[in-house]
């Protein structure tokens, strides 16, 4: 038994140690980090629409399920390689590289191999060196002291992924979601507030720096070029406040934010590359792998803009430093951040969150969500006047009306707007309402012209969530 506990220690001491130079050598651009790269191999396999819902119905929105996913593959990876280092050292290494060539490059798949058995064999040599000799092993641990290492190791090794989750989800339940008596996020948000998602674990996000980075234009232009930051900050610029939201945002979400861009128009510099007769589309690819594309005329809109800074400050890393797209009307996913290459092709290609069933053309719905009073604090005062305030939004659309109603539906009162900020921006409305004491039913509808905020209620996916944001307050 003693035996057995000692194997198990070495193992698992090889796992994690590998884990440590593994994420070392990521950090160092020299290969990917593996638990990352199984995850991205697992998330492509679910990333499938129903799967998508069904995660989505039992965790909720935002980057909640993912961290969760992430840490149930990073258990799966060090369980599996301890597993792996009670076997014989080669038979483990081999096992571990054929893995590995499942879900990442060759070159990562040896160099974990090959790793993995060093690090066995010199484990081997630190702490059993005699144990040929059928002497007992220096190190005997109890089944206490394995269990405690085992245990308080992978905790330790999970608990900064757990850390990084709770950090997160507190992120984005701050984001948008207004705090009864606090200022309101209305208006333009602030960048530390800014909403965020990414296909990526934020620790994995591209973090680029500028000296490095080039964006590379290519495929069907007059000439492959590539530009440095300070280039596209040479051209001449446009700045517009543009409300971005996630195509993922649930009805009354927080996933959608307002800021003030700065970046040269796509249509100028374009424009400047020159296209080749024959070019359809333009392809834009991103540091982390993320892909999109959009028909060449549409890129050729005014106020589709190559985006360098956001609200008077250089873009943040979180947020797509050094260069993003910016489309007005359409939902975030259409608009990949880190890009480093432009693409002029004659045929079209899938985006990221198209090939997993999301919308092509990702246009923002008519949309609308009541702040005050908060979703998560529904109280009012009784037989006192109280404001009722929130946003509503139609991505190019201009909102020209929105209705409030307090009994479910039932009927509807005109709301005061605020004047529209921007072409891009959202609108904001109130409404003054004096309760008798009781509950009731809040409802919210924007109006575009004649057309009128869908009321069927559906999911987000595939092409943006439609119905009413309602829910029940009461005036006391
Ligand atoms: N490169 C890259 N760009 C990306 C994504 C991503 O995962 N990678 N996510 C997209 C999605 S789904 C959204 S909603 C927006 C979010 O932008 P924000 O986090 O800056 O608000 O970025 C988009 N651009
Ligand atoms: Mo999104």
């Amino acid at each position: 038994m003693n035996q057995l506990r000692g194997k198990l220690l070495i193992a698992w001491t090889t796992a994690a140690l590998l884990s440590v130079l593994g994420y070392a050598l990521w950090r160092a651009n020299l290969v990917g980090f593996a638990p990352q790269e199984l995850f991205n191999r697992v998330t492509q396999a679910l990333g499938v629409p129903r799967v998508f819902q069904f995660i989505h119905s039992i965790l909720g929105i935002g980057q909640d399920a993912k961290i969760l996913a992430f840490l149930s593959v990073s258990l799966l990876w060090l369980g599996g390689s301890t597993l792996l280092g009670l076997l014989r050292p080669w038979l483990g290494a081999v096992i571990l590289g054929a893995l590995l060539l499942t879900f990442a490059p060759p070159l990562d798949a040896l160099v974990y191999g090959v790793s993995f058995f060093l690090l066995r064999v010199l484990l081997d040599r630190v702490f059993a060196p005699r144990a040929q000799s059928a002497a007992p092993l220096p190190v005997e641990p109890s089944r206490r002291t394995t269990l405690a290492l085992l245990g308080g190791g992978s905790a330790l090794l999970v608990g900064g992924g757990l850390l990084n989750f709770f950090r997160q989800v507190n992120g984005v339940a701050q984001a948008a979601r207004v705090v009864p008596g606090q200022p309101l996020p209305f208006g333009v948000t602030p960048v530390s507030q800014f909403y965020y998602v990414s296909k990526n674990l934020e620790a994995f996000d591209p973090k680029l720096k500028e000296e490095n980075w080039r964006l590379k234009v290519g495929g069907l232009v007059s000439e492959e070029r590539t530009f440095t930051l300070a280039d596209l900050q040479e051209m001449p610029a446009k700045t517009l406040e543009l409300t971005l939201s996630c195509i993922s945002n649930p009805l009354g979400g927080p996933l959608i934010s307002n800021g003030i861009w700065r970046g040269v128009p796509v249509s100028d510099f374009l424009r400047r590359v020159g296209v080749q007769k024959g070019a359809k589309y333009v392809i834009w690819e991103a540091a982390d792998g993320y892909i999109e594309s959009l028909p060449l005329g549409q890129a050729f809109e005014e106020d589709v803009l190559l985006v360098y800074e956001l609200n008077g400050e250089p873009l943040t890393q979180k947020h797509g430093f050094p260069l993003r797209v910016l489309i007005p009307g359409r939902y975030g996913m259409k608009q990949p951040r880190w890009i480093t290459a432009i693409r002029l092709s004659d045929t079209d290609e899938a985006g990221y969150w198209v090939q997993r069933g999301w919308s092509k053309t990702a246009v923002v719905e008519l949309t609308s969500r009541i702040d005050v009073p908060a979703e998560l604090n529904p109280i009012v005062k009784a037989d006192e006047s109280t404001t009722l305030h929130g946003i509503a939004f139609a991505g190019k659309k201009e909102i020209t009306k929105v209705e409030v109603s307090v009994d479910g539906g039932r009927t509807w009162r005109a709301a005061r707007l605020e004047p529209k900020r921007s072409q891009h921006a959202w609108t904001l409305w109130s409404l003054d309402w004096t309760p008798k004491r009781g509950s009731y039913q809040l409802a919210v509808r924007a109006w575009s012209g004649d057309e009128v905020q869908k009321s069927a209620e559906a999911d987000a996916l595939p092409e943006g969530a439609t119905g009413y944001h309602r829910f029940i307050v009461t005036a006391s």
